[in-house]
């Protein structure tokens, strides 16, 4: 057993074992892939969480990218505060999903309408049923690596949990289905442009993560979003951007607006809920028109555009158009990236960082990454040595090599730099 847990964390884990599969609701939580016990977080507040033991890290993970602001931002709480007592689900509209439609909408050109669901799941499976029920194909395209949650056609070659389990495409999925999903390696326009020649007229949607973000972090190459759009408009297929850790996280204007490449339809996640949960998808008018009711295509939900979940989002996004908060937040980013960068010149350590505005990822992969082969060629047993380090110095890392490092505006200059004091250690114990 580690020293960092306690008697009650064994007590909660073991419980927790008998009851879910790995004691955990999602597999990275249960620490496999870092041979370590699990943290059981007790609480969270600004750049820290809390265990139940009481002990105290400054946490990356901040919920794999929602908490832009870190844990509990006051503003939330109140909206949240003020907004519980009148009632947490009613199974009909509100003005609050219609608000947080509109501020989304007005930051997104091509999301001209859209559905409020409970995950990006939801948003990336429905979008994905809404190409083909426009377009009247079944095949659609993916990238390696890429993780756009866990419906049954899109658990191919995937990356984050999947990547970390070793078992990038899941059993259960009928082989039907993932005859259906064609896969490219991703930053790679000449192996798509190929596999979409050699299935012309087949193909509903290419579904992307404009900046791979289950895999590390993985920038798309320069001119790559444009070949995509192109591609996808000269073959009839619909362009679904995942935005579901890149919408509002990049900037007010997610991917697209950095890129400059619209898409046909995109898919957001928790970020536009200010950590509660939440997805949307949405598009162009005229495919959107298709969903049920207006058109036939199925999709809904009891608790879409949960009041209290739209509320949050609606306080999120309101603070994300001051035009303080990129830039601040990118600061922290780069700051953490070029202190971790001398850090690796200084100890030799064999690894390179990647950092797409305030997304950033440590691989240990000497060589700059950016294809999923080269993801895959990470020392992954040094990531190992290097998380379980860090976790003894108060630092919360993902439990995987495979997840992107999430500085928030509560990282303060105080807490980076006491980040790299600890990256600083750890690093020479690596050697
Ligand atoms: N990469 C995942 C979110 N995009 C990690 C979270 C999870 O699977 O629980």
């Amino acid at each position: 057993m580690s020293e960092y847990l306690n008697n009650d964390q064994a007590e909660i884990l073991k419980r927790a074992r008998q009851l879910m599969p790995g004691g955990v609701n999602s597999p990275v939580r249960a620490f496999g892939a870092v041979d370590c016990e699990p943290v059981i977080v007790a609480s969270a507040k600004g750049a820290y969480i809390t265990d139940v033991a009481g002990r105290r890290y400054i946490d990356y993970v901040c919920s794999y990218g929602p908490l832009i602001f870190g844990h509990a931002p006051e503003f939330v709480v109140d909206e949240l505060r003020e907004f519980a007592g009148r009632g947490t689900t009613y199974g009909f509209t509100t003005p609050h999903e219609v608000e947080l439609a509109e501020m989304i909408a007005g930051a997104y050109p091509a999301c001209e309408m859209l559905r409020m669901v409970n995950s990006g799941t939801e948003a990336t499976m429905s979008a994905i049923r809404v190409a083909r029920g426009c377009t009247g194909r079944d095949k659609i395209v993916k990238f390696e690596g890429c993780y756009h949650g866990h419906s049954d056609s899109l658990l191919v070659k995937s990356g984050s949990g999947l990547l970390t389990q070793g078992v990038p495409t899941s059993p259960g999925v009928v082989p039907a289905l993932i005859a259906e999903t064609l896969v490219c390696p991703y930053n790679d326009a000449a192996a798509l442009e190929q596999l979409l020649a050699a299935n012309r007229g087949q193909v509903a949607c290419l579904i992307v993560e404009p900046v791979a973000g289950n895999m590390g972090v993985v920038p798309p190459a320069e001119g790559f979003l444009q070949r995509v759009r192109e591609l996808c408009t000269e073959h009839g297929i619909v362009l679904i951007f995942d935005e579901v850790i890149t919408g509002f996280r990049l900037d007010y204007h997610s991917a697209a607006g950095v890129f400059g490449v619209q898409p046909d339809m995109v898919c957001f996640g928790k970020i536009i809920g200010g950590g509660l949960p939440v997805g949307a998808y949405g598009g162009k008018r005229e495919l959107m028109e298709q969903v049920s009711p207006l058109g036939p295509i199925y999709q809904g939900g009891t608790l879409s555009g949960n009041p209290l979940a739209m509320r949050a989002g609606i306080a999120a996004l309101r603070r994300l158009r001051d035009e303080e908060v990129y830039p601040a937040l990118i600061e922290n980013t780069a700051y953490l990236q070029a202190g971790i960068d001398k850090l690796i010149a200084k100890h030799g350590v064999p690894a390179s960082t990647s950092r797409c505005l305030d997304m950033f990822c440590l691989f240990f992969n000497p060589q700059p990454v950016g294809s999923y082969a080269e993801v895959m060629a990470c020392d992954t047993a040094l990531y190992r040595r290097f998380f379980a380090g860090m976790l003894a110095e108060g630092v919360m890392l993902a439990p995987s090599q495979f997840e992107a490092w999430f500085p928030s505006l509560a990282h303060t200059r105080a807490i980076l730099d006491e980040t790299l004091a600890a990256v600083d250690k750890v690093f020479a114990k690596l050697g």
